[in-house]
């Protein structure tokens, strides 16, 4: 698929405010991708599909989950961390991206996970660091991204701020965040 049919996808499908957040991913794992030595066309086409289906009603989710015969663990959680995998696999089997770092970068964008690939990384950060992000203490992932150019810090720190925010919420968290949490406080 072409970058300009995978942008007018997500821009018929997705509010504003969400499609642009798409756009602004896509820009920054570009910029990423400079910085690491990544590839701009996988990190900018992840980005741009990356939340194709963050508004779906989790019944849709569940749908296509069983349709692209996805890990049934998944069938505990909601859209939040079911997102991301349903694109995966909706791009992979209804669009012909059958590119496995595309397919990675998008599956985890939410969670992480252990031993992520290069441009996998590059999407789970851009996702957290995109210029329009404003939760407290970015500036000091940009910093790890931008002048120490350290990603397995920054990914350490994300994840470390998301499960601190998790459990402060009661939230469930999903086996991948905890296993992203742990692998990046070795590698960092
Ligand atoms: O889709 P975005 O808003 O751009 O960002 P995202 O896909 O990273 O989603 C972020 C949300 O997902 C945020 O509210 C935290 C939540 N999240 C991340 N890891 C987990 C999680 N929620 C649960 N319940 N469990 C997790 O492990
Ligand atoms: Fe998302
Ligand atoms: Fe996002």
């Amino acid at each position: 698929m072409k970058v300009k049919k995978a942008m007018k996808l997500v821009e018929e499908k997705l509010p504003k405010k969400r499609y642009q957040h798409s756009l602004r991913v896509a820009e920054t794992a570009k910029q990423l991708a400079d910085i690491f030595h990544g590839d701009k066309d996988i990190c900018e086409m992840a980005g741009i599909l990356h939340d194709y289906f963050k508004y779906d009603d989790l019944s849709e989710l569940y749908q296509k989950v069983t349709k692209y015969k996805l890990e049934t663990e998944l069938l505990a959680y909601s859209s939040e961390i079911l997102h991301g995998p349903v694109a995966a696999a909706y791009f992979k089997n209804e669009h012909n991206i059958d590119n496995q770092e595309i397919f990675d970068a998008i599956y985890f964008h939410t969670t992480g996970r252990r031993q992520m690939g290069l441009n996998e990384k590059i999407i789970f950060v851009s996702d957290y660091i995109e210029p329009e992000r404003t939760q407290p203490g970015v500036e000091e992932i940009r910093d790890m991204i931008y002048k120490e150019k350290d990603i397995d810090k920054a990914i350490y720190e994300i994840s470390k701020r998301t499960v601190l925010y998790l459990v402060a919420g009661d939230k469930t968290i999903y086996p991948a965040t905890i296993d992203c949490l742990n692998y990046y406080n070795l590698q960092k």
